[in-house]
């Protein structure tokens, strides 16, 4: 799918009081703000017009805003996300996705987090995580596929979400971990596996013919390249001390 447009939330300055996994200290304010602003500049020069939600300081997590909603070309689902302390933070995206597409709801108890769910063409792999669960994949899977869409549901691994180790490279290929190379589920797909000591880098954004990739993990840089497709690469490193990515900070439209 073209993508013609992507809502974002900048961080606030206390992103750091988020919710973490991660041991590599806690962010930077000021240095996660630009690359933000980075982040925001790349979409924007791939022709995708910015639509920018407020920041939420209530919501330290609210900037990986991919997390509240799941879109499709025919519908936008508005998540309920599975960590308490995210919930709230879809109400003031709702509106934005309410402008280009009509809105579907995960009702309780279904838990969703749009880092679960890899739309590719009119497939979509949706992961069952401590964020996502039973109910909430089988409420997606019925709305999706009252819209024409096919759902497989997989366990999302080791992973935060399943985006942290499988995205989309084209409608018909995937980058993943080595954990998802052999998955029986994904054998109908061609799939390029990330170096072991790169996995990070699986959450790559294929957006528009590009695929952004973070900032070093060349190995995987180089895989993509390899196969003719054009790579930008940017620094999230803030991000990812939140446990955060390139897909995390946008919802594509
Ligand atoms: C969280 O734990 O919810 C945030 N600190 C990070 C969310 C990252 N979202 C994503 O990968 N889709």
């Amino acid at each position: 799918m073209i993508c013609t447009h992507a809502i974002v939330r900048p961080p606030t300055a206390n992103a750091g009081d988020g919710l973490t996994t991660s041991l590599l200290g806690p962010p930077d304010p000021e240095r996660m703000l630009a690359q933000h602003r980075e982040y925001v500049r790349i979409l924007g020069s791939l022709g995708i017009e910015i639509i920018t939600l407020d920041a939420e300081e209530q919501y330290p997590d609210a900037c990986f805003v991919e997390d509240t909603a799941v879109v499709t070309p025919d519908i936008a689902v508005v998540t309920r996300p599975g960590a308490p302390a995210r919930r709230g933070e879809e109400a003031t995206v709702e509106p934005s996705l309410a402008a280009h597409r009509s809105v579907a709801r995960i009702e309780a108890p279904g838990t969703v987090d749009g880092g679960d769910i890899l739309v590719m063409g009119e497939r979509v792999l949706i992961g069952l995580s401590e964020r996502t669960n039973e109910e909430g994949a089988s409420q997606l899977g019925a709305i999706l596929e009252a819209h024409g869409m096919q759902c497989t549901t997989l366990d999302a691994g080791e992973g935060l979400h399943l985006k942290s180790s499988i995205n989309a490279l084209g409608d018909y290929r995937l980058l993943v971990t080595p954990e998802f190379s052999e998955l029986p589920e994904l054998s109908t797909f061609e799939r390029v596996v990330v170096p072991a000591n790169e996995t990070y880098a699986g959450n790559s954004l294929w957006v528009n013919d590009h695929v952004l990739v973070p900032t070093g993990f060349p190995r995987t840089r180089d895989l993509i390249e390899k196969l003719g497709t054009k790579t930008i690469e940017t620094d999230v490193g803030e991000f990812r001390k939140m446990d955060g990515g390139l897909t995390c900070l946008s919802i594509r439209l």
